[in-house]
């Protein structure tokens, strides 16, 4: 009999990937989804993985509700990917956010002493753990210096993990994941809300996009490839924390001109600072421009990090390219954007 895995955060970016990934290698998954009034199974549809997983609800803010499940659910591994993951909103949501992605983790590890710690786990941490950093190259040794709300409850995060591993035996895991996308990424982030309002633009949408720091630079890899990575931590020997990353950093800039490309714009900039405009060249409209509003308060100007030891210790590498990446995403936001076109 297969393994059961149990994936909090099912219904995000992640959870359709490593739904998939793990349905392919004869795995129960059993998908902890957030109730609400409209449940959003529609990534797990796209991959066409929605019929295949058990769903039970969870919510990390509810300690008992927590609890219960992993107490009926009684997974071999658990993939904790549930968070309160944009890190603009939390600015704006701290108290929140700590509760979700810091505390919860808590819960979680708290039901695994209780009801079984052999029950292996993996944490989704990140590289906004490192905020601060200025561009160095990252690894499981640099010091954590985070810069939002969102990089602090992750730390904490990341510190019961590692905790409930020395003093409880537990196999736990904290993935220390740089950025990663896909066409299933969430709209507010900067990649998927670039292609897919390109696309938009593309298809006859008049206002042009706006963004915040473009110069800002990111290690940016495919969500498809990080979850394997996820899965290889929990098959290990023994629990330790790894870095996932490319290795290489572009800014938002460079991304938003290799998918115009892709979307058939010719991309030029003009001007500078809040009047920095993006211009197709082909037929002189504005296509991006820049809103403060998008600015935050502490900003994180580059994150790239080095997977030298997943690479070696886990035998994890990526397939993707940036350049594949960015196509992939642009071509998927190009085909909605036609067929939403063609329906209105
Ligand atoms: P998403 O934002 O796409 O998914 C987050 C998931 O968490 C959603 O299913 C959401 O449910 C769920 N969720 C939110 N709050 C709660 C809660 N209180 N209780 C239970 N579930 C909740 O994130 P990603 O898939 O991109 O990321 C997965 C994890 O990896 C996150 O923890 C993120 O912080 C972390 N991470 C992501 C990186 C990335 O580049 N993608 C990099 C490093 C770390 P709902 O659908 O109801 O909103
Ligand atoms: P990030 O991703 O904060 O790194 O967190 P995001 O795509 O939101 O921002 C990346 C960089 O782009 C700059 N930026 C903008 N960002 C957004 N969202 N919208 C804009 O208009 C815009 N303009 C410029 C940002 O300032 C930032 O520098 C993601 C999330 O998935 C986290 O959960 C995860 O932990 C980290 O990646 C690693």
């Amino acid at each position: 009999m297969g393994k059961t895995a149990l994936i909090t955060g099912v219904t995000g970016q992640d959870g359709a990937y490593l739904s998939r990934f793990l349905l392919e290698r004869g795995y129960r998954v059993v998908g902890g989804q957030r109730r609400s009034s409209s449940l959003n199974t529609s990534r797990l549809s796209f991959l066409g993985v929605n019929n295949d997983i058990e769903f039970v609800d969870i919510d990390l803010v509810e300690q008992a509700n927590v609890l219960r499940t992993v107490e009926d659910v009684r997974p071999d591994e658990i993939y904790n990917l549930a968070a309160q993951s944009f890190v603009g909103l939390s600015f704006e949501q701290p108290v929140y956010t700590a509760d979700v992605d810091a505390l919860g983790v808590t819960r979680l590890l708290e039901a695994i002493r209780v009801v079984n710690p052999k029950i292996r786990f993996y944490q989704a941490s990140t590289s906004e753990m490192f905020g601060a950093a200025r561009g160095a190259l990252q690894d499981e040794t640099s010091p954590f210096q985070p810069r939002s709300p969102y990089g602090v409850a992750k730390l904490y995060a990341h510190w019961m993990t590692t905790s409930y591993r020395e003093n409880w035996g537990v196999h736990a895991c904290s993935g220390i994941l740089f950025n990663h996308e896909s066409p299933l990424r969430g709209r507010q982030f900067v990649t998927r809300k670039i292609t897919s309002e390109l696309a938009h633009l593309k298809h006859g949408r008049r206002d042009a996009l706006a963004l915040g720091n473009i110069d800002a630079r990111r290690d940016w890899g495919f969500a498809g490839d990080y979850v394997e990575g996820m899965w290889r931590m929990l098959q290990a020997d023994a629990a330790d924390s790894y870095v996932l990353a490319t290795g290489c950093a572009r800014s938002v800039r460079e991304f938003a001109q290799v998918a115009a490309q892709h979307l058939g714009f010719d991309l030029v900039w003009e001007g500078a600072g809040l009047n920095e405009r993006g211009i197709d060249r082909k037929t002189n409209r504005t296509l991006i421009k820049i809103d403060p509003k998008y600015y935050r308060p502490a900003e994180t100007d580059t994150l790239v990090g080095s997977p030298a030891k997943a690479e070696n210790v886990l035998g994890w590498k990526r397939k993707l390219s940036f350049e594949e990446l960015v196509g992939a995403m642009a071509l998927a936001d190009d085909r909605m954007a036609r067929d939403q076109a063609i329906a209105f």
